[in-house]
């Protein structure tokens, strides 16, 4: 396959001026006509007529009304053209019905859909399929379907057709159509200006009760880009439609929003809160792209986290604003810890903005989204509140309706506060996750902090040169007041020190607060210094990350040196879950421990080869000594943890819900199952339905219930993913394959459907302990899937290998496994270019 540079990038030798597009739809054999308006490009040197196209059947092409001369390859086509405006027509034919790679026109259930983002438009009809090139589309839908939706403005319809005008340029990545037998769930929302906009979510008949959530949802998000950026809506008109098929969570369409049905629909009785906040997040974060994204777009691909690192920090700065910041920093920080640090300290490591690539798709990661995130952060903490919010200002006026890259984004930083950001743009270009060392001194009243920083080398980059690192810092003295309030220090250079004068005593800090920067602290604090921390810091984060650095510490040694668990963490931890005046979703946070996974990148970094099941069993007696400990605290957190209000989705309701799960597990751990089989009988939403399942099935006690919830929600698709992925993902880890290769068998499981697909074998690849299961069997049995599914869809494949990334922290048996599982995937004739590349690069 061939390897894209960004350092090649040169801009098209046209412009498109008007894009008109006529749909006649029909299952293997829909139409496509299109007519473009080009003209040469005065700022390109190279005047090439290329047109993306991929499996289109090219029935006629014209330019002016006079039959071409085209050059059709498999990617595409070359063709004479004059040197002025001309018009470009083409007539090609698709078949949606057999698009099985959900990326481009296909169907789901009888419905027409698209998924253009990043290059599926190529697979529509022959056009500049790439971000610059942007054009206002007229788009005519004709078919046999109640409802044909397209992007911007309806402009007019008739029985068996509709016209949608699009008002403002955009990428083809950003076309959308929709057509089938489905409803609305209406709203209404009048933007600051006081225009009146018509919302819509679309769904199949029979989820009308599961919408009413992402409603309110979008009106508060639009509100909110309203208040805090000053964005208001630019259409009369904004479309959800939820799809059954798809390949990811949802995707930000010109005013046709297209969601994956998981990230949309709800209701109390199918839903978990957890489910509810990511719904949230979702909607937010593709209505936020309406501008961060569509308004202001990308130049090329690899300016993708301009739009995605932004589009995740706003969506996260909405939920932190609709519900807890702490518990929302924490959770980031979570997910962070386990998606993008594997990542960027594995064979997969790259660049917030790559710089080559084979298949872009393969570059939608957690480093380009959510470090890319951490990045716009650490900007706004060091350009202060108002710098940011000046620089976005001016972001917005001065790039409106333009393409844009990583330079153009700095600049309004530079140019609204005078900081020189050359060396911040590392963050950028330099992959890794940085390592930050400390030392501390006190002498006479000064306190010195010391870092060093060093940054690991990753593929394709073995120097690495300094970062500019925001370190939040507080001081607190021995007592537990705080002597110095969080202070942001700059570092920027490799080693580096930092003073605090006028100490009565020697200080305890508490570092890197808020989590200022993406970087793994490597500290070997005392385990005095963080239980008087956790007992101790203001900072809700640090006081989350002390206990976690305690229980990782105690459950390392566990590992190691078959300690037993340590009395002084489950000693604060105690205290703090006694403290009422704590929130119960934070009190929840800290009774989750570190991941397997966490512990086993943990172990491998200290210079110890993981053992998958001596992780698991060492979590499972650190679990088991909670529920000895705290025996007597258990009714009390449940207690706490119930809800008598009816269910609502909200933080508080959620954080006591959390709170009432996580005291279930253990107490599930004295009982055996006896409560935890209460609360699944009489549960009447779903949180506690499937936290009191997920408990039963750890147990080994759910043959009956798992059977009772099986009926029960047999009908309801999204119900039935949780099913599958719990079975496997809580089961006990000799069981997990078995259960997995059970499941695949089961009449409902269906591998075109990306839900169901990811139910059975994403909750294998994550269930630590039984994906690496010594045989090697579960590396073998994903392989065989994941070779099935390549043949039908590359891109959900694509992603799914990286659960492979880390085969190199393990003993040489299972790296060999892994390995071989790899090579097999490679072998394969006919693999498609996103797994080809994806595998090669983990094997490195
Ligand atoms: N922009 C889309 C993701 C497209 C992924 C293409 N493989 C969703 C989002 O980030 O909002
Ligand atoms: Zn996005």
């Amino acid at each position: 396959p061939q390897t894209i540079y960004l350092s090649d990038y040169t801009p098209f030798g046209f412009v498109v001026e008007e894009v008109h597009l006529t749909f006649r739809l029909a299952p293997t054999s829909t139409r496509v006509l299109s007519r473009i308006k080009f003209a040469p490009n005065p700022d390109a040197t190279d005047k090439t007529f290329f047109l993306h196209g991929e499996d289109l059947k090219l029935i006629a092409a014209k330019i002016d009304g006079k039959p071409a001369d085209p050059k059709v390859t498999p990617e595409g086509l070359t063709c004479p053209v004059p040197d002025k405006p001309f018009v470009w027509e083409a007539e090609v034919e698709i078949s949606p019905q057999t698009n099985t790679a959900l990326e481009g026109l296909y169907m789901s259930n009888g419905m027409y859909c698209t998924q253009c983002e990043a290059e599926g438009f190529r697979k529509i009809t022959y056009y500049p399929d790439r971000p610059d090139v942007m054009s206002v589309f007229t788009v005519r839908i004709e078919g046999p379907h109640p409802v044909l939706l397209s992007n911007g403005n309806p402009k007019d319809s008739g029985d068996g057709w509709a016209e949608w005008r699009d008002p403002w340029p955009k990428p083809s990545y950003l076309f959308a159509l929709v057509a089938g037998d489905l409803v609305n769930f209406p709203g209404a929302f009048t933007t600051c200006s006081g225009k009146d906009v018509e919302l819509n979510i679309w769904i199949r008949p029979g989820d009308e009760g599961k919408c009413a959530f992402g409603m309110e949802a979008l009106k508060k998000s639009m509100r909110w880009d309203e208040e805090v950026y000053g964005r208001e809506y630019d259409l009369d008109i904004f479309n959800i439609v939820a799809v059954d098929d798809f390949n990811m969570g949802a995707m930000e369409n010109k005013g046709l929003n297209v969601f994956n049905s998981s990230a949309v629909l709800a209701s109390p009785e199918t839903s978990t809160d957890m489910n509810f906040e990511r719904i949230e997040a979702i909607i937010a974060h593709e209505y936020f792209h309406n501008w961060t994204g569509n308004r202001i777009t990308c130049r090329d691909w690899f300016q993708l986290c301009l739009k995605e690192g932004l589009t995740v920090f706003r969506d996260s700065q909405f939920t932190s604003d609709m519900r807890s910041a702490p518990v929302k920093r924490i959770s980031d920080v979570i997910d962070l810890r386990g998606r993008q640090f594997p990542e960027d300290q594995g064979p997969l490591s790259h660049p917030v903005r790559p710089e080559s690539f084979q298949e872009i798709n393969n570059f939608y990661t957690a480093t380009v989204y959510e470090k890319g995130a951490e990045v716009i952060g650490m900007l706004k903490r060091l350009v202060g509140d108002e710098g940011y919010a000046e620089a976005l200002e001016l972001y917005f006026a001065r790039h409106d309706g333009q393409a844009c890259t990583i330079e153009d984004w700095l600049k309004v930083f530079e140019d609204v506060t005078g900081r020189d950001l050359t060396q911040f743009k590392r963050w950028y270009s330099q992959s890794g996750t940085p390592r930050l060392k400390v030392a501390e001194d006190y002498s006479d009243g000064t306190y010195t902090l010391t870092f060093t920083q060093m940054t690991p080398p990753t593929p394709g980059q073995d120097e690495k040169l300094p970062q500019v690192l925001p370190i939040a810092v507080g001081l607190l003295n021995p007592n537990g007041d705080e002597v110095v309030k969080t202070t942001l220090l700059e570092m920027t250079e490799a080693e580096q020190s930092f003073e605090f004068h006028n100490l009565a005593s020697k200080p305890v800090p508490s570092l890197l607060r808020g989590f200022s920067a993406p970087v793994v602290l490597d500290r070997t604090a005392s385990r005095e210094e963080q239980v008087f921390l956790l007992a101790h810091d203001t900072d809700a984060f640090n006081r989350w990350e002390a206990g976690r650095n305690l229980a990782r510490n105690s459950l390392m040694a566990m590992v190691r040196d078959g300690a037993a668990p340590d009395q002084a963490y489950l000693d604060g931890l105690g205290a703090l879950l006694r403290d009422d005046d704590l929130d119960p979703a934070f009190r929840a946070l800290m009774l989750s421990g570190p991941s397997q996974s966490e512990l086993a990148q943990a172990l491998f970094e200290d210079g110890v080869t993981p053992d998958p099941d001596a992780i698991w069993q060492a979590k499972e007696t650190m679990a088991d000594t909670m529920a000895a400990t705290f025996r007597d605290l258990l009714p009390k957190l449940a207690f706490e943890g119930k809800v008598t209000d009816a269910y609502e989705p909200n933080a508080e309701q959620s954080g006591k819900r959390a709170l009432g799960a996580a005291a279930l597990s253990l107490m599930t751990r004295l009982d055996g199952g006896e409560a935890a089989q209460k609360q699944f009988d009489k549960a009447d939403n779903m949180t506690l339905q499937l936290s009191a399942l997920s408990q039963l099935i750890q147990a080994g006690k759910d043959a009956e219930a798992v059977q009772a919830f099986h009926d029960q929600w047999k009908d309801d698709r999204l119900v039935i993913d949780k099913w599958f992925g719990l079975q496997i993902g809580a089961a006990q880890p000799d069981q997990v394959v078995d259960r997995a290769k059970a499941l695949s068998a089961h009449p409902a499981f269906d591998m075109k459907n990306p839900n169901r697909f990811r139910a059975v074998f994403g909750a294998l690849a994550m269930n630590h302990a039984g994906f690496h299961r010594k045989d090697g069997a579960g590396y073998d049995l994903l392989a065989d899937w994941l070779i099935k599914l390549d043949a039908m869809n590359p891109q959900t494949t694509a992603r799914m290998c990286s659960a492979f990334q880390t085969w190199k922290r393990y003993d040489t048996d299972r790296q060999a496994k892994m390995k071989a599982a790899l090579e097999r995937i490679a072998s394969q004739p006919k693999l498609s270019r996103d797994t080809t590349e994806m595998v090669s690069r983990i094997l490195g």
